[in-house]
This record gives structure tokens, sequence and C-alpha cells, in this order.
């Protein structure tokens, strides 16, 4: 398994310095947002090819959610995701995370009932998955679709929720991001959950119990982590997580290393 991240203030904000900066951090590869992807399009690509740090996944960037409430904004978010999907293929990146909707709904948060039926969440998500899976696989990617935590989406909370709609969809190009912060709160057992979604998990996203930096925390990831190397999963951890001390680049490069021990351990 290799290790990515996703952006931080601490790092320095030209695109070949950051990626320079990454690969010092003890880092494998950038998860850029995807609207930077697009427009520092040609800097970016100058900077992969310059410094060999890949740019593998995207996350974020797109206007609206593909679950959104309202018919405008999904047609947005679709349109804006294919047009980020085109942009990775063309730095040979792998994909994108996409949530149903990040901080739209929580049926655990006033006013508890969401305007649309369980059905009706599942009929929009399923089209828009279609209309994803095939510009997936006409660039070759694939769409990343992230179950979240009950307080920040209604939709999809548990690694088997994505299961059902790829399955009933039949996605070829639609896989999984397992977020660990995330099934930290939903899923029963996290290395179970990772055992029956196997076929399907293609990205990792890594943030502790608190959704600080791996380590700070109370989260056991040597039990994920083992899960994922038992199921053959080779793909990338991505650090998506808000750092705890200072500096914060010292604590940072510190978690790097502390899940770099825990995967030459398991
Ligand atoms: C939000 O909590 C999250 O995990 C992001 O990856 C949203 O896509
Ligand atoms: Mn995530």
């Amino acid at each position: 398994m290799k290790l990515a991240t996703q952006d931080k203030s601490f790092f320095p904000q030209n695109m070949k310095e950051k990626l320079e900066a990454i690969r010092l951090m003890g880092f494998d590869a950038f998860e850029i947002d995807g609207s930077r992807l697009i427009n520092e399009f040609q800097d970016v690509k100058k900077a992969v090819q310059e410094t060999a740090v890949p740019v593998v996944t995207a996350c974020g960037g797109y206007r609206g959610w593909i679950g959104d409430f309202d018919k405008e904004k999904r047609k947005s978010a679709v349109q804006d995701i294919i047009s980020i999907l085109c942009h990775l293929e063309r730095i040979g990146a792998q994909g994108i995370v996409v949530p149903a909707a990040w901080g739209m709904f929580s049926k655990r948060l006033p006013p508890l009932i969401p305007p649309r039926s369980e059905e009706q969440d599942r009929a929009v998500l399923l089209d828009s998955l279609d209309k994803l899976n095939e510009a997936a696989k006409e660039t070759g990617t694939y769409i990343y679709l992230e179950p979240l935590n009950r307080y920040e989406d209604h939709m999809l909370n548990r690694l088997e929720d994505a299961v059902s709609l790829i399955e009933e969809g039949r996605f070829s190009n639609v896989k999984i991001t397992a977020d660990f912060f995330h099934m930290n709160i939903e899923e029963p057992k996290i290395e179970d959950s990772i055992r029956k979604a196997k076929k399907y998990i293609g990205h990792v996203h890594l943030a502790d119990s608190h959704r600080y930096q791996p380590g700070d925390g109370h989260l056991d990831f040597s039990s994920g982590l083992k899960a994922l190397k038992e199921i053959g999963y080779t793909g990338y951890l991505a650090f998506e997580c808000r750092v705890l001390g200072v500096p914060e680049l010292e604590v940072y490069r510190q978690s790097v290393k502390y899940i770099r021990e825990l995967l030459q351990r398991i």
C-alpha cells in the first residue's frame, strides 16, 4: 500500500515545490482538489512530470452533489466530475472521490426528516452514477464512491450501502473509498466491513478517531490495515485529516512514519 496526502496550508503553494515537499515528508503521491486540477492544469502536469510525484486522485472541487436535492445542482456535479475525469486521464491519474452529498442533510440533526424518500435518493444516485460510470469507462478512470458518517450525509453511511448501489447498477468503474474516520463511526467492526466489501474497495482515506492525523487519536489502525492487506488491497491510503500539534509539518511527518511502521508490522 502506498501513501498519499491532500493539500495542507503548511505545504508550499507552488505546485512543483508542493510535490517535492510531499515526497520529503514520506508520501508517494498527491490527492488534488478537482477545481485546482482544472484551473492550474498545465502547472500540475509539468510539476508531476518534473518531480515524478504522481497526482493519483481528486477529491472535491465541483459544484453540487451527485445526490443533490436540486436537479440542476446534480447536473452541475455530474458535468464537473466528468470534466475532472478528463483531466485526470491526461495525467495518468486513477479517479475521483465522490460522496452522495456532503453536509446537505443529516437524519440525526433537526429537522430529521429529509425532503426526499429513500427510494428517490437511490434512484437519483443510480442515475448520476450511471452517467459517471460511462465517463469513467471512456477515460479509463474510476469513481470512488464514499460513504460518510450520519452527521455528514444521510444517503450512504456504510460500505455496504455503496456496495449495494454498485451491484444494482452493475457499474464497472465505480469503486469505494473506505474512509477510516467515517468507518470508525458507522461500521460495527471496521475489519469485517473491509473484508465484506473487498471486491469494491478502490481507495482509502486515513484520519484518526477525531479527524486529526493518524496516531494521535484512539483508532486501532492495525486491524483495519491488516484486513486491507488480507484482501489484497495495494492502492493508496490518502491522508485526509487536520493536524494537531506544532510544528505541524513535523507532527505530520511523524504520522506518516507511524503508518509506515504499522504497514511494516502487519
Ligand atoms: C468528508 O468528511 C470526507 O471524508 C471527504 O472525503 C468528502 O469527500
Ligand atoms: Mn474522506
